[in-house]
C-alpha cells in the first residue's frame, strides 16, 4: 500500500515563522514522523511539497494506479482551488484533507474548503498529529 502526502504553498516555511499558529515543527520533522509511523504497517510513503498549484494538480493526476490514497494539506489552495478539486474528482484516488490548524476556529475565509466535497473527509487542528491521523485514515479506507 502506497500513500501520497501532498503539501501546498508555504508549508516549506513551517517551524520558521508563526509558531503560535503552526507550532515549531518543520515539514521535515513531520515527514520523519509520518515515515516512522508508516514503517510499522509496511506502508510506503511519498511525501512532497510545492508552492505551485499546477504541480500539485499534476501529482494528483499521476497518483491514479500508483497510490491507494492521497493525504492532502493543500494549505491556502484549500480555500481557492477549483483546479485541485477537479483533479481530485477526476483521478478518483481517495483523498483525505488535512490541516495543522483548526481552520474553523480561524478567519471566515478559512472555513470554506473547495476540496472538501470531493475528499473522503477532513482532519483539522491536531498539529503534526493531523498527518498521523491522515495516515491512519488512509489505511482504514484502502484495501490494497
Ligand atoms: O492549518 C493548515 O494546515 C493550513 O492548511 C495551513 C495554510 C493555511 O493557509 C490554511 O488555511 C490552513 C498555511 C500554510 C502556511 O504555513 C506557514 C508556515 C509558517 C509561516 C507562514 C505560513
Amino acid at each position: 500500500m502506497k500513500v501520497l502526502f501532498l503539501n501546498g504553498p508555504n508549508l516549506n516555511l513551517l517551524g520558521q515563522r508563526e509558531p503560535g499558529i503552526y507550532g515549531k515543527v518543520t515539514l521535515a520533522d513531520i515527514e520523519l514522523a509520518v515515515r516512522a509511523e508508516a514503517a510499522k504497517s509496511e506502508t510506503e510513503v511519498d511525501f512532497r511539497q510545492s508552492n505551485v498549484e499546477g504541480e500539485l494538480v499534476t501529482w494528483i493526476q499521476q497518483a491514479k494506479g500508483e497510490f491507494g490514497a492521497i493525504v492532502l494539506n493543500a494549505a491556502a489552495y484549500t480555500h481557492t482551488s477549483v483546479a485541485l478539486r477537479d483533479a481530485i474528482a477526476a483521478t478518483g484516488v481517495p483523498t483525505i484533507e488535512i490541516h495543522i490548524s483548526n481552520v474553523h476556529a480561524r478567519e471566515n475565509f478559512r472555513h470554506e474548503s473547495m476540496i472538501a466535497p470531493v475528499c473522503v473527509g477532513q482532519i483539522a487542528g491536531f498539529g503534526l498529529n493531523s498527518y498521523l491521523l491522515g495516515l491512519s485514515s488512509a489505511l482504514m479506507i484502502t484495501v490494497d
